[in-house]
């Protein structure tokens, strides 16, 4: 069995920084524990804390009971999700804080690893008692979905010979162990396979489940989110394509090809004591039917669902199930579509569209084996915990894009008076490096981090084992920005930032037509413009797409006490783009990009509400918990339409409220250690 301690619990009780054994009801345990005696539960010793775990009546769990616990587990498979909607019902329906603990610390035992710790985190995300507990930090425990596999082996191998941890040396993870330079697309592994990235993916879904109780999948304007978060996704790998001298990427319209991007994870699961499925370079994706997944389509399911979902662009309304006429409106319709096509359980026909994003992850997952005659799992493209690691995910939602972009081009381009905010202009933007000589200049460089394997390892060490990996980071850097507000009095703007390319793959000046869709949201926030001249300054660790680094590594010694700040830190919603890849890697002779910084009326954009709603700091991307988007305008804006008539360039879409400024991208090839680190995070 798993180690036992993937419960955290609600920071009142004040528990969350400490290792804790729960005692349960003799009733909770499996067989194998029963026989065993509960002292097999706690691995920590008399340093743990120990919990009593009220008896209740425990809920019927035979619905998620179903799936296997050795079986992996997807929620793109129909059948999963019901099983996972089940136990979130169960989680969500329990009337108190000690009845759900219990209920959980039962579940956890009783059923599959994978379904537990989703079904336990969409929980805990979204119950009111609950809206201060620490999500379970999915790296920790599922390491195999994260590094590679070897590792494990070696970390077997270090906790055996280093019995006390303060003598264990990190394991290393070589930068490049998917694949060698022979395979072009390599060149960008370290943004598909980089941790904060695909833990950003995860908690994204985490937050916006297609698939759960209605009061859950009903979030203000989240089909729009899909589609912008996955079109960011796009704009900001294609940023790191160019700056690897890689073309863009390119949809993945024709289900028949043969896919020449191959993938093979080297990553193991724990669970089933298998290797995650390889995707051999031109495979050729094929009808599925596969009885044990309970899962049968055809490629034509795709393509006819394709068919209707661009007929409903192309006609501006969709049927609905009750064979009604739903407009797709300039501002809502974005939304709808956002839900036909992932699909939700929102979608207003999924008789009609289908399920057509979902089956697509479910077709490539499964091409090595599309009838389960190898018995093989799904490949990685199955499961949103690792689904970006592959070069197909890219090309996948590239051709998911096209059609949100088909939409929006049927939408009137903005008017010069839509984008203009009356009486402000802005007159300077200049980036300034910390220690630079020159303003306008990136750095980016490798940086090393550690995560704690110990707590996801399926054998017990005592005390932590590390593992140690090599990402992008860059040099933290402040906006420096100049106003001129000609109103009288005092005014409120709202800075939107944007990084893009300037040339195409071909060093060729972009079009707006082009470059728009590779416009990628640096931050947004709201300023107070004083008459005359203002003088904006914002740090990019601020920015409001990002979570700090810290959440995402969580650099933190659990096992000894932490300030409030610095549980503050890491504590609540891990979604939000990583810090550390907030600017795309550059080149050594440096990139050149264009910084375009928009000001727009506040008071007219901002949402009224509460603004001190937990996990608001990485709204961009990820919304605000429990909250309305906090921006009045089409995601994306002023990007997400194409441009008014004449406008063929970004410089002739300018209005006198926004600004560009030429950056440059170095990347500086060394590695770091990281700045912050935390000196006993070798102590178990
Ligand atoms: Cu996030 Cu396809 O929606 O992976």
């Amino acid at each position: 069995d798993r180690p036992s301690e993937p419960i955290f619990l609600p920071k009142e009780s004040d528990k969350g920084s400490k290792r804790v054994f729960f005692d349960v009801p003799n009733e909770y345990l499996t067989d194998r524990q029963k026989k065993l005696g509960t002292q097999v539960i706690n691995r920590f010793g008399e340093k743990a804390e120990h919990i009593n775990v009220r008896k209740i009546n425990l809920p019927d769990l035979s619905v998620p009971g179903q799936l296997d616990k050795r079986a992996q587990f997807s929620l793109f498979l129909p059948e999963h999700r019901k099983l996972a909607g089940r136990l979130i019902d169960v989680f969500m329906g329990m009337r108190n804080l000690d009845d759900f603990l219990s209920a959980a610390v039962y579940a956890r035992s009783h059923l599959n690893p994978y379904l537990f710790v989703y079904a336990y985190s969409v929980a805990l995300l979204h119950r009111d008692d609950t809206r201060n507990a620490h999500l379970p930090p999915l790296a920790e425990l599922f390491p195999e979905k994260y590094v590679n596999g070897a590792l494990f082996a070696r970390a077997r191998e270090e906790t055996n010979m280093a019995l006390d941890p303060q003598q264990r040396v990190p394991l290393e993870i070589p930068k490049d162990y998917t694949a060698s330079d022979l395979e072009e697309e390599h060149k960008v592994a370290y943004f598909r396979e980089d941790l904060g990235i695909n833990l950003h993916h995860w908690h994204w879904h985490l937050v916006y489940p297609f698939d759960a109780p209605l009061n859950i999948v009903r979030k203000d304007r989240r089909g729009e989110l899909f589609s912008y978060m996955h079109q960011q996704i796009l704009a900001r790998y294609n940023l790191e394509r160019f700056s690897n001298g890689l073309q863009r990427v390119k949809r993945l319209l024709n289900l028949r090809e043969p896919i020449p991007e191959g993938y093979f994870p080297k990553l193991d699961s724990l669970v089933s004591s298998r290797v995650w499925p390889a995707r051999a370079s031109n495979t050729v994706l094929s009808d599925i039917a596969r009885e044990g997944d309970q899962i049968q389509f055809d490629l034509q399911d795709i393509e006819r669902w394709r068919d209707r979902i661009y007929e409903a662009v192309h006609t501006g309304a969709v049927v609905t199930d009750k064979n009604t006429r739903l407009n797709l409106t300039e501002f809502g319709g974005i939304d709808v579509l956002g839900n036909i096509i992932e699909s939700s359980i929102i979608s207003p026909n999924r008789p009609l569209y289908g399920d057509m994003h979902n089956f697509g992850h479910i077709a490539i997952a499964f091409s090595h084996d599309p009838d389960n005659r190898h018995l093989e799992s799904f490949g990685v493209m199955g499961d949103s915990t690792t689904a970006m690691r592959d070069p197909v995910f890219y090309r996948w939602h590239a051709f998911v894009d096209d059609i949100f972009q088909e939409h929006k081009r049927t939408l009137p381009a903005y008017s010069q008076q839509q984008l203009d905010f009356p009486g402000v202009q802005v007159r300077s933007v200049e980036v300034m490096t910390t220690n630079a000589r020159r303003p306008n200049e990136l750095f980016t460089f490798w940086q090393q981090n550690d995560m704690d394997l110990s707590r996801g390892l399926d054998f017990t060490p005592r005390g932590s084992v590390f593992a140690r990996f090599t990402h992008l980071q860059h040099r933290p850097f402040t906006y420096r920005i100049t106003v001129e507000n000609n109103a009288p009095g005092q005014r409120e703007g709202y800075v939107r930032i944007f990084l893009g390319p300037k040339f195409d793959e071909r060093g060729v000046p972009m079009l707006f037509r082009d470059q728009r869709n590779f416009m990628v949201e640096l931050d947004k926030f709201p300023i107070n413009l004083s008459q005359r001249t203002n003088t904006i300054e914002r740090r990019s660790t601020m920015s409001s797409v990002t979570i700090p680094f810290e959440r995402t590594f969580r650099n933190l010694d659990l096992n000894r006490p932490q300030s409030g700040t610095q549980l503050e830190q890491f504590n609540f919603c891990g979604c939000g783009w990583p810090q550390h890849m907030l600017i795309p890697k550059g080149s050594v002779s440096g990139l050149q990009l264009q910084l375009f910084v928009m000001i727009t009326d506040y008071s007219r954009d901002k949402v009224e509400q509460p603004l001190d709603g937990m996990c608001n700091d990485a709204a961009s991307y990820c919304g605000v918990r429990g909250q309305r988007y906090p921006d009045k305008q089409p995601m994306g804006f002023p990007f997400d339409r194409t441009g008014r008539q004449g406008v063929d360039t970004l410089r002739s879409f300018l209005t006198r409220n926004m600004f560009i400024q030429d950056v440059t991208v170095k990347f500086q090839d060394r590695i770091e250690a990281p700045a912050n680190r935390n000196v006993t995070a070798f102590q178990g």
